[in-house]
């Protein structure tokens, strides 16, 4: 690991959000890739702090502050993942499944298609499918991003998708899905028009939901 990722890494782990935020600032000084000090870095962390959670050395409040030291990093990192004077791409209702907390890989998600131009209608987490429904009907997005990381919380990407149909809006939208436990063939099960396994290939999948 990069030298400069180390202190990024160690600070998402403890959880220590100022530490993590001036470290990202220095690492962009030394210019170190925004896309490295992600992956190698930032997400990397969040993997260890699912491991140590696995392993019973971490429990939920050693997760919260973690992601909140991450949350942070992220924002300092925003203006240099995002791009601008782009033409808008479509409009894109997102939004982390209902009965799910998790939101570090939607903010990201909604992040990278923003910068790729993506106008984002970010409904949060824990959004139930009624809310999908209002916010696609009053905004006429052509996209519905969900992601879910919860096993348990997996089913509810396929109530959303319902909803839409009940509504008479599933043909107005694409829908694409994500999250860890998320597979192109769940995907494909509940009628979702398109999975991606990452933030960078989701704004990739994106563009070709709108192309199509
Ligand atoms: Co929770 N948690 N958590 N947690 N948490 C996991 C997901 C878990 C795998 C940990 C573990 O056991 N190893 C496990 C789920 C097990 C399972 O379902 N099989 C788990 C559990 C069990 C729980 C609780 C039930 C714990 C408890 O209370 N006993 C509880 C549930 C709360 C709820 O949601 N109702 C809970 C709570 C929490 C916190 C609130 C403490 C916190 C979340 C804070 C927040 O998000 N604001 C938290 C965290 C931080 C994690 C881990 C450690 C990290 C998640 C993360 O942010 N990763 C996680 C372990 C892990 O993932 N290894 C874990 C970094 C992020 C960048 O990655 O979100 O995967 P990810 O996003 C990726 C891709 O998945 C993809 O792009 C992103 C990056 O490129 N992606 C998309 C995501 N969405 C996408 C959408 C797309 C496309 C791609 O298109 C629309």
């Amino acid at each position: 690991m990069d030298e400069s990722l180390k202190p990024i890494f160690d600070g998402i782990l403890e959880g220590q959000t100022s530490e993590v935020v001036s470290a990202v600032q220095n690492a962009l000084q030394q210019g170190v890739d925004p896309a490295v000090i992600l992956n190698d870095g930032m997400v990397a962390a969040m993997a260890e702090v699912g491991r140590l959670f696995e392993e019973g050395e971490y429990f939920v409040p050693e997760m919260l502050i973690a992601a909140r030291a991450m949350q942070a990093g992220l924002s300092v990192l925003k203006p240099r993942l995002a791009q601008e004077n782009v033409q808008a791409a479509g409009k894109v209702v997102a939004g982390t499944v209902k009965g799910d907390l998790h939101d570090i890989g939607k903010n990201l998600v909604c992040m990278m298609l923003e910068g790729a131009a993506f106008e984002i209608i970010d409904l949060g987490s824990d959004v139930p499918p009624e809310k999908f429904v209002e916010a696609v009907r009053e905004s006429g997005a052509n996209l519905v991003a969900l992601s879910a990381l919860l096993t348990t919380t997996m089913p509810n990407m396929q109530t959303t998708i319902e909803a839409l149909k009940a509504a008479g809006l599933r043909d107005q939208v694409k829908v694409m899905v994500g999250g860890a436990p998320i597979t192109e063939t769940f995907a494909r099960q509940i009628g979702a028009d398109g999975y991606s396994p990452d933030a960078s290939r989701a704004v990739a999948l994106a563009k070709s939901l709108v192309a199509a």
